[in-house]
């Protein structure tokens, strides 16, 4: 009887989630397909180049998945989500799989119920304003307007700064960076507030990006990272360790340049397990032993990735900061491949 009501229950629970709550990388197979959500546009991130294709850092991360998964860093259909439809996108499942400067949050993970699989880019919130505003800190924009893009952490974040500190603003609310960008130069609001990164990327699409600076304020924590729906454990698990792969491969020298002759097999113990010479962890994934070569392959390693998308050589001017490997005083640090 006991049993009875219980399995009724996860039943119930199964129908209340509204999709297929298991089975996503069977799916993504069958399909031949990655539906990977991503940004409307935000460049270095993700962003449809003049040729159509979608590119940046967020946009590799699907592609390595597709790579890892279908053997084809193309197969995949880019669904362009804003901050408020990014969540019924994933957990309608429209999308496998949401890679949009995402912030892993206490809230997203256990009320939405969604599992952030790792962090691709650590950041924090800041604030954009004209030089000609004169204001040097984000403390001095008492009775600003403030653009700020709605279904965000943004939002909620700007709340608490400007409550803290016992100063008042506008909100004026926009959808996507887009709209953002429009408003903040036609002068609709003082100042632009989200994440770090996407001021830097914004900025760099200016006509004069030096007439704008960032305040020196970074007023919250924003780890970043990819998602995918809560109770799908190897679908998880497949993105979870792609992404390692690809922070892995940064820490172990592993590059596009010499993954060929490394996937020979080398002296390397955790080097052969990563690209599938050694051990079955592929097959532990549901994979083949080559996935994480070809995730690898699809763009490079993370810091390949970095480098070309937003690093400091690209328009955008990232420096890794906290984002640099755990060897070389930042964050990333991926467990060990074993
Ligand atoms: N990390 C924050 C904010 C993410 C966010 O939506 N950022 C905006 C501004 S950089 C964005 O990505 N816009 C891209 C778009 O509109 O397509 C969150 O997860 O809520």
């Amino acid at each position: 009887m006991k049993k009875t009501v219980l399995v009724g229950a996860l039943a119930l629970a199964g129908l209340s989630a509204g999709v297929a709550s298991a089975g996503t990388l069977d799916d993504v197979k069958a399909r031949g397909t990655l539906n990977c959500g991503v940004n409307t546009g935000l460049t270095g991130f993700a962003n449809p180049s003049a040729s159509g294709e979608w590119e940046g850092f967020d946009v590799a991360i699907c592609r390595a998945v597709a790579a890892a998964v279908l053997s084809d860093a193309t197969a995949i259909e880019f669904i362009p989500t804003t901050g408020k439809t990014r969540f019924t996108a994933l957990a309608s499942g429209e999308i496998d799989m949401l890679a949009r400067n995402t912030t892993w949050t206490f809230t997203r993970d256990v009320d939405l119920k969604f599992e952030f699989v790792g962090v691709n880019y650590y950041d924090g919130q800041g604030f954009m304003v004209p030089k000609e505003l004169g204001v040097s800190s984000a403390k001095e924009l008492d009775g600003a307007t403030v653009c700020i893009q709605t279904g965000t952490t943004t939002e909620l974040n700007l709340a608490d700064f400007f409550r803290a500190n016992n100063i008042s603003y506008e909100p004026v609310p926009v959808e996507t960076d887009n709209e953002a960008q429009q408003q903040y130069l036609a002068g609709a609001c003082d100042t632009y507030t989200t994440d770090a990164s996407g001021l830097a990327a914004v900025r760099a699409t200016f006509e004069s990006p030096g007439d704008h600076i960032l305040l020196p304020e970074i007023i919250s924590k924003e780890p970043l990272g990819p998602l995918v729906r809560h109770g799908d454990n190897e679908w998880g698990d497949v993105v979870r360790w792609t992404l390692n792969a690809l922070i892995s491969a940064e820490e172990l020298g592993v590059t596009s340049a010499n993954i060929e002759e490394l996937s020979g097999g080398t002296n390397n113990p955790e080097i052969n397990r990563l690209l599938g010479t050694e051990g079955s962890l592929g097959e532990m994934l549901g994979l083949d032993g080559e996935w994480a070569k070809r995730a690898i392959m699809a763009g490079g390693n993370y810091g390949e990735l970095f480098e070309k998308n937003i690093g400091e050589a690209t328009p955008i001017g990232l420096a890794r900061g906290l984002n640099a490997q755990w060897t070389n005083g930042g964050l990333l640090y991926s467990p060990p491949f074993r």
